[in-house]
């Protein structure tokens, strides 16, 4: 069994050396060269490149690690390890300059579905703050060198609530009208535009909670891992692991009041 602390050095690595590269060598104007779900889904060439160095890197490293990359990148795996790869969580934030934007890179065991994979080891690199939050399964969660905070242990009404929201105007709808209700009965709410950063602050007590629906697996497999090892309950709407249908990560007790709360929005389905 391959130790999870070397999984985590090569995510780290891999990941800051392509976050080095979307900072320093960012071109004046980012080519958008495709879209997918919808015209504002939008896909840079920087996406890209950044997926091409974190895939060459790490399958140097373990060639017969599997990978599966936002950017279309795939292959199975023949070592039981899979990379689960967003090369820019945020792409709209890096798009228009805004430095909320991560590098999400998850080594997981078994096959790559989050109902059943077994996270072993990821990093969510941040280029702007040069700051890498990680975590190796069983050995904690870190922003750099520091230990995570942990999660707060706020209830509803005191929890500043991040959420996300997808590119499709149908689902935004939906997703709006779930926000303007818990906007009355929470804090407040922030919308940073990352999953990955969004799981790791709730990981390091400065967000109390997160949830979203839609997310694809490498928007939150390396997020979820840091933010579960720094004590936080991430789980999906049936308590299981998170997944398309929902992603809530919290603290006790926040976590379950905000999971009863989605649920009597009817924020699970539908949209
Ligand atoms: C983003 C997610 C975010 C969501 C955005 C977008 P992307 O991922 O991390 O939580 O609200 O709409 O999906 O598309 O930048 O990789």
């Amino acid at each position: 069994m391959t130790d999870p602390r070397e999984l985590e050095r090569l995510a780290i690595d891999a990941a800051t050396r392509a976050g080095d590269h979307l900072r320093d060598h960012r071109p004046r104007r980012v080519e958008v060269v495709a879209t997918k779900s919808s015209d504002v889904d939008i896909v840079t060439a920087m996406d890209r490149a950044a997926e091409e160095m974190i895939v060459e890197y790490l399958l140097a490293a373990r060639p017969d690690d599997g990978v599966v990359g936002e950017e279309g990148n795939s292959r199975a795996t023949r070592s039981g390890v899979t990379w689960v790869i967003d090369p820019i969580d945020g792409t709209v934030n890096y798009l228009y300059t805004l430095d909320d934007y991560g590098v999400s890179i998850a080594a997981v065991q078994g096959d790559p579905d989050p109902r059943t994979w077994t996270p072993l080891a990821g990093c969510v690199h941040n280029p702007p703050r040069r700051l890498s939050y990680h975590a190796a399964v069983g050995h904690g969660a870190f922003a750099d060198d520091r230990p995570l905070r942990g999660a707060t242990s706020t209830g509803l009404a005191g929890a500043l609530v991040a959420t996300g929201f997808g590119y499709r105007a149908e689902r935004r709808k939906r997703q709006a009208e779930i926000v303007t209700a818990l906007l009355g009965e929470v804090r407040d709410i922030r919308r940073l535009g990352a999953a990955s950063l969004d799981l790791c602050l709730v990981g390091d007590g400065r967000l109390d909670a997160y949830y979203e629906r839609g997310l694809s697996p490498w928007d939150h497999a390396a997020g979820a891992l840091i933010a579960r090892e720094a004590g936080a309950l991430v789980t999906g709407a049936d308590g299981g692991p998170a997944d398309a249908e929902m992603t809530v990560a919290a603290g006790v007790p926040l976590h379950g009041e905000l999971l009863a709360r989605l649920a009597e929005l009817d924020a699970f389905s539908g949209y």
